[in-house]
């Protein structure tokens, strides 16, 4: 996938909320009376009284796609990646387009990926994956031998802690894909790891696991077995299909609330411990830097966070002022979320949004916000809340509490600047 966004300049600098506001006034109504409703339109609508070819001539028949594809106009609606942040073709991320989806699911080909040695391909047939060190009996499970135990059907968030990460020091990359891309919902098909482990039976005084991946990186992450035994898959298939290659094909670990990272793809090996084997992934990364040169580690749950995915840089409205739909998601890692607040003067008043969709416990929720736009600008922010009573914060509080030098666990709130055409803005107000 080419890249298409580029690192904005001069947008380092915070843009003060007075200065916007001041330009309100004379910006305001620009676009008044631009889009009347068509039934008003003295010209008959050729659409509607021309028989058009799709009406008159036969079309493909179900033998012509065996796996079905989106529609050619929605061929826009892909997977991007930002140039500068990656490095290479298999030391990579993209992002997830949010701004072109609704309801909570992400369809499988636009999952954003990230991995650090490329995608593994894997023949199910050689998969394997084994427990050993802490255990009764050390076991290794061919594909086959996973599908004679019990499986759960669960929707769960994968955030990267460092999404939204390039927007610590200030407003920078001009979408909610790229801001906030780098978030997943999937519904997983697996096996309850507690099952697996209690069929290798864990010795006493274990206390931790250590999965690795079977890709290039042979990824590996100490997690609690805690965790393990409390709500963690072994899964196999998303959204009811065989997971992608992308995301771990044919097995990944699936650890509901916590750090992307943790949740291991290509999954080969769970090694049982009784203390954690401080890996790469947990100490130079997905550790946060803070101002006082202290470094905040084991920061696996993702704090609650929303962001408005509509209207947003990369979706401007389009069809001028009047009645209007503003939309987004909202999500927590310590459970589901509770309201969703919007605000469209840059968080001096806030409205409670419509939360509509299942609201499932460490899954995406999907928030509504009706009303009528004057066409006037607006600097629009969502503040989720979840159900242990967290409170997404505004950037300023969280600097105040975190400082800059981190580049993980950004969950502030969002403003987009939209302007009387229609088009937003990445901005902060200050
Ligand atoms: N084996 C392996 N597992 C991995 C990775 C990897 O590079 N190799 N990347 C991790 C990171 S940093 C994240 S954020 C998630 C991304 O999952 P996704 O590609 O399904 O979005 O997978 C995690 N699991
Ligand atoms: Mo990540």
């Amino acid at each position: 996938m080419s890249s298409n966004n580029e690192k904005k300049s001069g947008l380092d600098r915070p843009v003060s909320r007075r200065g916007l506001l001041g330009g309100l006034a004379a910006s305001g109504g620009v676009a008044a009376g631009l889009f009347a409703g068509r039934a008003n339109a003295a010209q008959p609508d050729p659409l509607i009284t021309d028989i058009q070819d799709w009406n008159r001539y036969l079309g493909d028949g179900v033998d012509s796609r065996p796996y079905g594809s989106p529609s050619e106009f929605e061929s826009h609606v892909v997977r991007r990646d930002v140039s500068w942040l990656t490095a290479d073709a298999t030391s990579s991320v993209n992002f997830t387009p949010l701004h072109a989806l609704d309801g909570i699911i992400t369809p499988n080909g636009l999952c954003f990926e990230r991995h650090h040695g490329g995608i593994a391909e894997i023949n199910p047939a050689d998969h394997r994956l084994m427990i050993h060190g802490m255990v009764d009996k050390p076991l290794v499970f061919t594909m086959q031998d996973l599908m004679r135990f019990p499986r759960e059907n669960r929707v769960y968030f994968l955030e990267c802690a460092a999404n939204s990460g390039m927007e610590w020091r200030g407003a920078q990359l001009n979408g909610c894909q790229y801001t906030h891309g780098m978030v997943h919902n999937v519904m997983y098909t697996g096996i309850p790891l507690k099952l697996l482990l209690e069929e290798a039976g864990i010795k006493e005084g274990a206390r931790w696991l250590l999965p690795e991946g079977a890709d290039a990186s042979a990824m590996t992450r100490s997690v609690p077995l805690e965790k393990g035994l409390e709500d963690c898959l072994v899964a196999f298939k998303m959204n009811g299909e065989a997971l992608r290659p992308e995301q771990g094909y044919p097995l990944r670990l699936v650890v509901p609330g916590w750090e992307g990272n943790m949740w291991v793809k290509w999954l080969r090996r769970i090694e049982v411990g009784d203390q954690p084997w401080h890996q790469r992934e947990e100490t130079s990364k997905y550790t946060d830097l803070l101002a006082n040169g202290k470094a905040r580690r084991f920061t696996w749950a993702m704090d609650v966070k929303s962001v408005i995915t509509n209207p947003s840089p990369q979706a401007p409205i389009m069809h001028g002022r009047g009645q209007t739909i503003i939309t987004g998601l909202a999500w927590s890692g310590a459970g589901k979320i509770n309201r969703v607040d919007v605000s469209i003067d840059g968080g001096r008043n806030w409205q409670t949004a419509r939360l509509n969709g299942p609201s499932l416990d460490k899954s995406l929720h999907r928030f509504y916000y009706d009303f009528d736009w004057d066409g006037s600008d607006l600097l629009i922010q969502s503040r989720a809340i979840d159900e242990a009573g967290f409170v997404q914060p505004t950037k300023k509080e969280l600097r105040a509490a975190r400082g800059e030098n981190s580049i993980y666990h950004n969950n502030g709130i969002q403003t987009w600047h939209v302007k009387a055409d229609g088009s937003a803005e990445n901005v902060e107000v200050s």
